[in-house]
């Protein structure tokens, strides 16, 4: 895994711009906060080797949760190498939502139309905390993150299989989902602020792309509810187009290849360790 710098022709470095890094790997959360660098055309270090609860995470984030952003006053931001054990950062700060706040509020002012709406705009900005604080605590911790702690092959590091939980959580992002949609999109829209792309279309469609990955948009018997409307993949793919999610979904597809390696790897080197104390218990 390598620690990939990415720049941009398109954006002008200051002397007073502080060298940024990014903590995690594509496949995770980390992929909101790389579509925001992209959108943004900053140029950053994205280091993947910052598995979550990996020693790379904990020593800024005791939880050991990803994304977490860095920022170097003092390292050259022309430097092509950097060894980033030398220095310690400037400013860290970790929640996918409070980075993307961060980097549109200190980074996009020259942006028309900006990515979130200025604290000026108190209204906008307070439709825009709304949207996002409900994508956040409801359908990805409370509807994704849920589910994948209680069902294989996370919750093996948890508390083993809940199926209640699972029917719950899918149950949960469905009614909200449908909440969401139907109250910013459907006659609405294009985007979730109306007309034009903001950071909060930045995580839903990361949680959509997410429930898509776990066939979500295929109707659940369980769950026995079920809401993907043709318009919600219209509206998702619309935003897929965008250049900056492109060069950033280049990323999350290696890494998540990558991911399914170490993953196949791991699984292997436990059936291999349930099979010897198979065999010892045999012998007892
Ligand atoms: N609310 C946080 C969630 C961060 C989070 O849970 N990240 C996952 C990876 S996508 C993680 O690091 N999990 C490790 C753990 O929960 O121990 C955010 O949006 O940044």
């Amino acid at each position: 895994m390598t620690q990939a710098i990415r720049t941009s022709s398109s954006f002008t470095m200051t002397t007073t711009t502080p060298r940024i890094r990014l903590l995690g790997p594509a496949w995770t959360r980390t992929f909101r906060c790389i579509w925001m660098l992209e959108e943004l055309n900053l140029p950053y270090d994205l280091d993947e080797r910052a598995r979550p609860v990996s020693r790379h995470v904990t020593r800024f984030h005791k939880s050991g949760k990803v994304p977490v952003l860095l920022e170097y006053d003092h390292v050259q931001s022309e430097a092509s190498h950097v060894d980033w054990e030398a220095f310690e950062p400037s400013f860290a700060l970790y929640e996918s939502v409070a980075i993307n706040n961060y980097l549109a509020d200190t980074y996009g002012t020259h942006l028309n139309p900006p990515l979130i709406p200025p604290p000026t705009l108190s209204r906008e900005r307070a439709t825009y905390d709304q949207i996002v604080s409900c994508i956040l605590s409801e359908l990805d911790a409370q509807g994704l993150w849920v589910y994948r702690k209680v069902t294989p092959p996370l919750c093996q590091f948890f508390d083993g299989p809940i199926p209640k939980a699972a029917t719950l959580s899918r149950k949960q992002f469905d009614r909200i989902n449908r909440d969401i949609f139907q109250q910013f999109l459907g006659d609405k829209g294009p985007f979730l602020l109306g007309e034009y792309f903001s950071a909060a279309d930045i995580l839903y469609v990361h949680c959509l792309d997410w429930a898509k990955s776990m066939q979500w948009h295929k109707p659940d018997e369980d769950a026995g509810s079920h809401f993907w409307p043709e318009p919600l993949e219209f509206y998702r793919q619309n935003c897929q187009q965008r250049p900056a999610y492109q060069r950033a979904k280049v990323l999350r597809d290696a890494s998540t290849r990558r991911q399914a390696e170490f993953e196949r790897k791991q699984q292997e080197k436990h059936s291999r360790k349930e099979k010897v104390s198979e065999d010892r218990r045999s012998k007892l």
